[in-house]
Formats: structure tokens, sequence, C-alpha cells
């Protein structure tokens, strides 16, 4: 796994990318992930919205001025998108508009990203659904 973490204003953490091969390893065992810890509100975090199905809070290592996550507080099989049925629609289309309400609250609706990254290849390093809603500077394109 080749999962590169080059965070905003340092480089690249050895942890990170211990940690994102780690997870690779879980993926999708449906076991707890931190995210469980942040829901409950055992481990702290800076929440930017909350209702009664979606979580959003400042992501720990931010790639931008703005990097927020959007997350469902029921995972219900949720681990990456690419375990999507059509039961989960709703949901989907929920995080999608607290991705907006995040964007708004930040000050950044004139242009802002949101990215899911799905599964190893993806780099993706938690096993529960979430949004990254990044902004606050100029984006490239592509991502890495
Ligand atoms: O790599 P993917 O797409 O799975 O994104 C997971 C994100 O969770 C990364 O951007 C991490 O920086 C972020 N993350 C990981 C932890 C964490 C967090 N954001 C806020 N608070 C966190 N805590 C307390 N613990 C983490 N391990």
């Amino acid at each position: 796994l080749q999962c590169r973490r080059l965070p905003f204003s340092a480089s690249a953490s050895n942890n990170e990318q211990a940690a994102a091969k780690a997870a690779a390893v879980n993926a999708n065992s449906g076991a707890p992930t931190i995210f469980d810890k942040i829901i409950n509100k055992e481990i702290p975090s800076s929440i930017v919205y909350e209702d009664e199905k979606v979580l959003a809070f400042r992501d720990i290592s931010p790639q931008a001025p703005v990097h927020v996550l959007v997350i469902p507080k029921f995972r219900d099989g949720l681990t990456e998108l690419g375990k999507a049925e059509a039961r989960h629609g709703e949901i989907l289309g929920e995080l999608l508009h607290a991705a907006k309400i995040v964007a708004e609250k930040e000050g950044i609706l004139d242009g802002f990203r949101v990215v899911i990254n799905s599964g190893p290849t993806a780099c993706q390093s938690v096993y529960h659904l979430h949004l990254h809603v990044l902004g606050g500077r100029q984006m490239n394109w592509p991502p890495g």
C-alpha cells in the first residue's frame, strides 16, 4: 500500500502511514472505530454541526484551512461507500446536505471539495463512512 499523506503544512507522517496500513488490514471487519468514541463523546472533538443522524467535526490532521469530516451517527453497515445499498439512500443524501451546511458555516460556499475515500486503494483509514469537506484555499485538480 502506498498511502502517502502529506499534511497541509508538514511532511508526511510515518504514524499516519502505519495507521492507514493497519486500518486496511481490518477493513470492513465491522469492528468499532475511533469515530464511535467521537460520536459517543468519549473522545473530544471540535464539532461544527450535529443533528439526529449526522455529526461533523474537524479533522485532526487538516489538509486545508477548513477540513471537516461528516459522518453518519449510525454506521448501519456503511464501513465504506463501496458497501452502500439502496436502503442507505436517505442517509447518503443527508450527509451531502450536511456537507453543504458545513461549507456555509465555515464560509467556503464559494468553493469547497467533498471527498470520500472508499477502500484501501483509495487510502481510506477509518472504516466508518465519512465525507471530507475541504476548503479555505485554492484546490487543485487532479487530486493525488
Ligand atoms: O483516510 P480516510 O479517508 O479514512 O480519513 C480518515 C480521517 O480521519 C483522516 O483525515 C484522519 O486525519 C481523521 N482522523 C483520524 C483520527 C481523528 C481524525 N479526525 C479527528 N479526530 C480524530 N481522532 C480523535 N483520532 C483519530 N485516529
